[in-house]
């Protein structure tokens, strides 16, 4: 009898993005990105978990004088521009039904503002797409995962020019015209939401040179926004069929109480983060956020249009990325207590990752049925996942148990969602390879159901090698979630 609920096709597979795979950040004509800038940082001279920005001219400008001196782990991914044909093949060997993947923007323009793409770049995605294709793997496609090209930056400040729009949606073109017929499933902008916590990686922002800061950031969202749509546009205009979605890094609040207070502080948090998800699904800014602007002086500049073309392209299908939960309280001091992830109160139930991150798999049913009720759209997760130390013991194996107690505990969850009425379409756990991580550069924060041989500093064969956890999801897939 089954015990599990996934629907046949049910999109079983891993995620990454090319910041963090490819390496070969100076091959192939491809321009420099904005996380090609971020160095690494010992855990011991690191202020928080996350560890990103480039905050000023002169930064940069000391930074690019460097040259290739310095530790930039994600110039050198784990080389997968070279590997992937071995990687794919691994990937085939799980039986992944889809390859969540990003495309390196200033691998296909250099600069981000020219009108001619770089060939050798698109071919390589090509190369990409084609091995998948053998093994029939579809891929699931970012447009922009972190990859804003750096000359954006520096001639325009990022996303706060609205010329970017134009830039993006013929990018977008480009690669939909190219790999109609090898890409069906796409996604816009990965994690949305971040500019409002690294104005850099979200938006390629600058903030040294803008004077009210979080104004800056809503602007340029507005024109990510808008950009986004106008993509969804061409996507279904230039390949019929394919689905288009957004991608929001979701954070599940709870209150810390039951206190009134307790309980508003935490809508209000949640609120924050669903208003992106409510321009992309639904069309429309919310009340909430207009209210939001107008108490904080943030004056967003829209277009003659820009509403219309909001409201006429929302997406096909949200996902997203759940990795924890947090707490919130209605006690401002409580708020700069540090417990879990950025800011936020620890809660006293739940277990926490080598990194800080509070483990909640009934809090991905919790969103995910909370997700549904408010958008009735297809979701996707597109991350999930348990960063942890792995150790290689001396017969060679690795014996990630952790990590299959983590994915197995959050797709039972799933499972129970599905039975509860959500629609849910497919899950891509992240880091399916060992690769750099976003938040810290760090090697050693390690996702995946294959080893990479390499640590923080780049010593290393870059070998592959499957873990302990390999085995066990190709029999989920296999199973169709049947076998956890
Ligand atoms: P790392 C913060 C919070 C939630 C998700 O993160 C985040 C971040 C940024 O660190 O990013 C996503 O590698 C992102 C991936 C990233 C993954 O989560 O810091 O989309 O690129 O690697 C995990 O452990």
């Amino acid at each position: 009898m089954k015990t599990k609920h996934f629907p046949e096709g049910f999109l079983w597979g891993g995620a990454t993005a090319a910041n963090q795979l490819e390496g070969a950040y100076n091959e192939g004509g491809k321009g420099l990105s904005i996380f090609d800038m971020v160095s690494f940082v010992p855990k011991e001279e690191r202020g928080h978990d996350i560890e990103m920005d480039v905050k000023s001219d002169q930064e940069l400008e000391e930074l690019l004088a460097k040259k290739d001196e310095g530790n930039f782990p994600k110039r050198r991914g784990i080389d997968f521009y070279h590997r992937y044909k071995e990687d794919i093949a691994l990937f085939a060997e799980m039986g992944f039904k889809t390859f969540r993947m990003s495309i390196s923007w200033p691998r296909i323009f250099p600069n981000g503002d020219e009108r001619e793409p770089n060939e050798e770049g698109l071919a390589f995605y090509d190369r990409v797409f084609d091995e998948l294709a053998k093994y029939g793997i579809e891929p699931l496609v970012t447009l922009s995962h972190y990859e804003i090209p750096l000359h954006l930056v520096q001639k325009y400040n990022g996303w706060t020019d609205r010329r970017l729009v134009d830039f993006f949606v013929h990018y977008a073109e480009t690669v939909f015209n190219r790999y109609k017929g090898k890409v069906n499933y796409w996604l816009t902008f990965n994690e949305i939401n971040i500019s409002t916590f690294s104005a850099y990686i979200g938006s390629g922002i600058l903030v040294d040179r803008v004077e009210h800061k979080e104004q800056a950031v809503y602007q340029a969202l507005h024109h990510q926004f808008v950009a986004s749509a106008r993509a969804v546009k061409a996507c279904h205009e230039i390949i019929p069929g394919a689905m288009i979605g957004c991608m929001l890094a979701r954070m599940e609040v709870y209150p810390e109480t039951c206190s009134p207070d307790d309980v508003l502080a935490a809508l209000e948090e949640d609120q924050k983060n669903l208003f992106f998800t409510d321009v992309q699904v639904r069309g429309y800014y919310p009340s909430f956020m207009r209210a939001y602007f107008k108490e904080n002086n943030i004056n967003i500049e829209m277009l003659p249009g820009d509403e219309e073309v909001l409201l006429n392209h929302t997406v096909d299908f949200l996902s997203f990325s759940y990795y924890m939960s947090m707490v919130a309280s209605g006690s401002p001091e409580k708020i700069k207590e540090k417990g879990n992830f950025f800011t936020g109160i620890k809660n006293p139930f739940l277990e926490t990752s080598d990194w800080g991150w509070q483990i909640d798999p009934k809090g991905l049913r919790v969103t995910l049925k909370k997700m549904y009720d408010r958008y009735q759209v297809p979701l996707f997760i597109v991350e999930n996942g348990l960063g942890a130390y792995d150790k290689v013991e001396e017969d060679g194996s690795i014996n990630d148990d952790y990590r299959i107690d983590y994915l197995r505990a959050h797709i039972e969850q799933m499972s129970e969602a599905i039975k509860e009425g959500v629609d849910l379409i497919g899950y891509t756990s992240w880091g399916c390879i060992d690769l750099i991580s976003a938040g810290t550069s760090e090697m050693s924060k390690r996702y995946g159901f294959i080893y990479v041989d390499q640590d923080d500093y780049g010593n290393g064969t870059l070998e592959r090698r499957k873990k302990k956890s390999f085995d066990w999801y190709k029999n989920v897939i296999a199973s169709n979630g049947e076998v956890l």
